[in-house]
This record gives C-alpha cells, sequence and structure tokens, in this order.
C-alpha cells in the first residue's frame, strides 16, 4: 500500500545492528549470520512500519512492471463483491462468508473471532463427515459440502449459523500465580436442513496473508528434512508435512498454507477462498459451492472472475513483505531469546530459513528469513484438537504457526486473540494451551519465574 523511504531505514538499522554487534553481551546465534540480519525477518523483503499498516507493505525490492501488478492485486483484495448482476465485482454468492478478503484478513491481518451470541464473520467452519473423499481430502457432508456458508444473497438461504460459548478454567504456574484458558464449545443452528449429528467442525480464524510468498519459496526438500514422523531423534517431536490435493497438477503434493497445511498453493488457496468463503468461481474452481444444493442460482457465468484478476490477487499476497524486528537489543529480549530456544520452542518455530534459488523471480531468490516456523504438522494435545482430519492432518495436527510479526497483532489488529480459533487472549496463554509434542516446552514455561515469563513474551512481542 504506501512505501517509505526504505533505503534510508535500511541503511540506519544495518549501521546501528553494526555499530552495536561487538558490544552486544550475548553471543549472536550460530545460525545468524550477523546481528544485523536477524533484524531482517523477510530478508530484503523487511519493511520498516510498526504502525497500523504494518503487514500491508509491498515487497520494497521489487520491478516496477511487478510493482503495477501489486497494485491491481491490492484493489482486487479489498473489492467488495455485490449478487449478480452487477458492473462492477459481481459472482457473490449465493451462499458466502464473507464479501471480499480485506474483510477477514483484515489490515493483512488476522480475523475476529465472533463474540457470544455473534453468528461469525471472519471466522469460517469447516465440516465434514468421518472417512475421506476420493483425493484423500474431507468427506463432504450430503447438502453442505465442506464449508459452512452462514450468509446468503437477497432470496437465498444461508446455509447454518455457529454460535460460540466459552468456559473459563483456572491453571496455575509453578510459582503459584494463576493464568485462565477459555475453552470454546461451538453451536450449529438455524441449519436449512437436517445435518447429520456426527458432523465434526473445525473452526479456523483468518490467518494474517504477509510474507507468503517468501514462505511458499522455502523449497520442499527443506521443509521434508526437518520432519521426523517416528521421532527417531527421541526429543519427543515428531513434525510431519500434510500431503494434499493439488487441482492443477492433479497430483498429491506436500501442504503449505491453511492451519492444518491443508493447501499446497497460494493460487489454490484464493481460489478456494474466492469459491468458498466469497461464492465467486474462477478457472481454477469454476462449480460453484452450493451446485447440487438448493440455492444454486443456475446462472450460467461461471468462472465468475477474470484470470488477469485471480492471478494479479494471487501476486498480491505473494508480494506482500514483512516487518522488521523492534527492540532486538534490548537485555530482556535477549534473555526471552535464550528461553525461547532453550524451552524447546525453536524446535517447531525454526528460526532462520532460506528461500530456494529463483531465476525467474528473483525478489524472493536464496533469501535468508526467519519466519519462526517448520511448515509441518504437530499433534498438540487434545485441548486444541478439532477432531477432524483434513488430508494427512489428524484430529489433533496443526501446522507450526509463523510467528514473525506476531508483536504487532495489537497495532494492526487491535486485538491478541491468538491459535486457529482465537481463543487465546494474550501470547501466554497461546502458549499454556500447547499440548501433546509442544507439552515439555509448554512445561518449561510453566515452571519460569515470572520475571523469565515476561522476558519470553517481551521477546515473542519483539518479532
Ligand atoms: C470468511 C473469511 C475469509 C475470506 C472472505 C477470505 N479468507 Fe483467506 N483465510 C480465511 C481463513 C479462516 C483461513 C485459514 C483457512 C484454514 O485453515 O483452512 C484463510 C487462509 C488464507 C490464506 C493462507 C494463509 C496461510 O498462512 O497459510 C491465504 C493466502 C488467504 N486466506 C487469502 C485470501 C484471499 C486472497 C481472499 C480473497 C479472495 C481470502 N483469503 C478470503 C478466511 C477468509
Ligand atoms: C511441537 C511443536 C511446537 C512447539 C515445541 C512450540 N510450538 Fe508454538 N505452535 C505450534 C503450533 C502447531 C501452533 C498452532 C496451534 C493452533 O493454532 O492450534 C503454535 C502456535 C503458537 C503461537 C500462536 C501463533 C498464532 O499465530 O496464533 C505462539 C505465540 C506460540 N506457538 C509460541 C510458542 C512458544 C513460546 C513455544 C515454546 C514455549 C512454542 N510455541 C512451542 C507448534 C509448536
Ligand atoms: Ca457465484
Ligand atoms: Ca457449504
Ligand atoms: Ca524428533
Amino acid at each position: 500500500m504506501t512505501r517509505i523511504p526504505l533505503l534510508y531505514k535500511t541503511f540506519t538499522v544495518l549501521a546501528i545492528g553494526l555499530v552495536l554487534a561487538p558490544f552486544a553481551c550475548t553471543r549472536p546465534d550460530d545460525s545468524y549470520h550477523s546481528p544485523a540480519e536477524e533484524w531482517l525477518s523477510g530478508g530484503q523483503q523487511t519493511v520498516y512500519d510498526e504502525g497500523s499498516n504494518a503487514f500491508s507493505h509491498m515487497f520494497p525490492v521489487l520491478a516496477e512492471n511487478f510493482e503495477r501488478v501489486h497494485e491491481v492485486g491490492d484493489a482486487q483484495f479489498s473489492a467488495t463483491f455485490v449478487s449478480p448482476p452487477a458492473a462492477l465485482n459481481p459472482g457473490r454468492g449465493p451462499i458466502f462468508n464473507n464479501v471480499s478478503c480485506s474483510s477477514c484478513h483484515i489490515s493483512d491481518g488476522r480475523g475476529k473471532i465472533p463474540g457470544a451470541g455473534d453468528s461469525s464473520i471472519s471466522t469460517l467452519f469447516r465440516i465434514s463427515l468421518a472417512g475421506t473423499n476420493e483425493f484423500g481430502g474431507p468427506r463432504p457432508v450430503p447438502g453442505y459440502g465442506d464449508q459452512l456458508q452462514n450468509r446468503a444473497n437477497y432470496n437465498t438461504v444461508k446455509e447454518a449459523d455457529v454460535f460460540v460459548q466459552y468456559e473459563e478454567k483456572t491453571f496455575s504456574f509453578a510459582d503459584g500465580a494463576t493464568y485462565k484458558l477459555r475453552f470454546p464449545t461451538y453451536r450449529i443452528a438455524n441449519a436449512y436442513t437436517a445435518l447429520p449429528a456426527d458432523v465434526l467442525l473445525s473452526a479456523r480464524v483468518a490467518t494474517p496473508v504477509f510474507g507468503l510468498g517468501l514462505l511458499a519459496a522455502i523449497s520442499e526438500a527443506d521443509v521434508l528434512a526437518r520432519a521426523d514422523e517416528n521421532d527417531a531423534d527421541g526429543d519427543g517431536i515428531s513434525g510431519r508435512p500434510n500431503q494434499v490435493w493439488d487441482i492443477k497438477k492433479q497430483a498429491t503434493v506436500m501442504g503449505r498454507f491453511g492451519w492444518k497445511a491443508n493447501q499446497p498453493s497460494l493460487l489454490q488457496q484464493i481460489a478456494m477462498a474466492y469459491n468458498q468463503d466469497m461464492g465467486v468461481t474462477t478457472s481454477l474452481l469454476p462449480v460453484e459451492n452450493c451446485t447440487g444444493q438448493p440455492q444454486d442460482d443456475h446462472r450460467g457465468d461461471d468462472p465468475e472472475l477474470s484470470d488477469s484478476l485471480f492471478y494479479a490477487n494471487e501476486f498480491y499476497v505473494r508480494t506482500l513483505a514483512v516487518p522488521a524486528r523492534r527492540n532486538l537489543t534490548d537485555p530482556q529480549v535477549q534473555a526471552g531469546k535464550q528461553l525461547f530456544n532453550s524451552s524447546g520452542c525453536s524446535k517447531c518455530h525454526i528460526p532462520d530459513q532460506r528461500t530456494a534459488p529463483d531465476m525467474a523471480f528473483p525478489a524472493i531468490s536464496n533469501q535468508l528469513i526467519h519466519p519462526y516456523t517448520d511448515l509441518l504438522l504437530h499433534n498438540m494435545g487434545p485441548d486444541l484438537a478439532d477432531g477432524r482430519p483434513d488430508f494427512r492432518a489428524d484430529g489433533t495436527e496443526w501446522r507450526t504457526a509463523p510467528l514473525w510479526g506476531i508483536g504487532l497483532t495489537q497495532k494492526v489488529n487491535g486485538h491478541s486473540n491468538f491459535l486457529h480459533d482465537g481463543r487465546a487472549r494474550s501470547l501466554i496463554e497461546a502458549v499454556m494451551w500447547h499440548g501433546g509434542e509442544a507439552a515439555s516446552a509448554k512445561e518449561k514455561v510453566r515452571t519460569m519465574t515470572a520475571a523469565e515469563r515476561a522476558a519470553l513474551v517481551r521477546f515473542l512481542e519483539s518479532l
């Protein structure tokens, strides 16, 4: 969106980093090439903005013709779709969840979770029956498919509403201080036709969308090299990749995007968003989400979106930059970083990744980035489980959430709700929800002193 005098800021930060480096009291990680690089979460595609626009910047290093495409995609990302026929952005519905990408991915950041008694707006609900479809994915619910659309065009019935209720429970850190976690339960109401009693439900809040071009550029071999499905090294962590159906390739490939890494590429993720979340068909997914249901409008106008706008939107998401770290030399942040590593957080939230060389698109080629994810699935224990398989991910598994930029959530989105359904109300709550493979990391945090916990949080806030 807005551009800031990046060259100037880059040099300032690099200069400060270089000046401070010799005096830093703790030795930098061996894994970091130089302390200066640790500020640059997105490699050369890092931007310096810690305000409410922090997630909305174009890659700072991009050829001018590409900048135009990004701008077209930016407009498309915030375009409001309306019911057909219409001159501008028709094709919405007949049933949908929301009217634009940006109404869920607010300021290119997180969605809002529904309050008590609200039907959701930027949290959506995936549904399915036990078993799989012909591609190994979720088995659709007759009359509903695999996502609940809770809004509909005029004169059309929505599929259902989902309401959330929380039950708060109190827990204790080892030093006696208490913390509270709220356990969500979801209730489907106003279903337009009978839903089977054994329907599986998974709540997903809209994720941040910056830095995804860099995550897409990490080589599959690098991701697979970190998998340890049978925990051969015995450290209690057994990450594994999702394997999902790629429509364009007509093949099963590694999953990367979504809370369960259930989408193989940005293009398919975005086609799915248009189709399922907004009711807009594209060349990749030309069949309306309610085909075969009574809501079908039989308009025969599919695909409803031109390829040029579809691909421009994908390019926009691919080229959203990552905000730089803050307060890195603060001693509390430094202490928090040591605790993050010594508690085992960095076994899943991998700080350093390198994007693959890419001659065709130098902007994302061979960059040292700090996304704090391995892109693998982990069993996170029964409390976080949704009990709903999604391709190879079972009901307990989630993709390690990238932590870059997480400290700016409050500024960009005005809340600090974390995890796949926004149940955590702070960073420390998000940590205390960890279980399963992350149980020992969580236990380390539970037994920290108050000062250590504060340092860990301060470190997370600097990301
Ligand atoms: C109704 C709300 C909603 C709308 C509208 C929506 N999204 Fe999303 N988006 C989500 C949710 C929820 C997820 C996580 C999905 C999952 O885990 O299965 C997501 C995931 C994504 C991801 C993957 C992010 C990651 O870190 O893996 C991308 C990219 C994305 N959306 C782009 C878009 C684009 C582009 C549009 C508009 C065409 C759009 N979304 C519209 C809610 C929405
Ligand atoms: C076994 C792998 C693993 C370990 C170890 C681990 N995490 Fe996580 N972390 C995850 C996964 C998977 C998620 C997403 C869970 C979900 O959304 O339900 C997550 C989510 C988070 C989130 C919320 C992210 C978001 O976008 O909402 C934070 C914050 C976080 N972890 C911090 C930590 C800290 C701090 C530690 C160490 C004490 C740690 N994690 C250890 C796998 C791990
Ligand atoms: Ca439509
Ligand atoms: Ca549906
Ligand atoms: Ca292991």
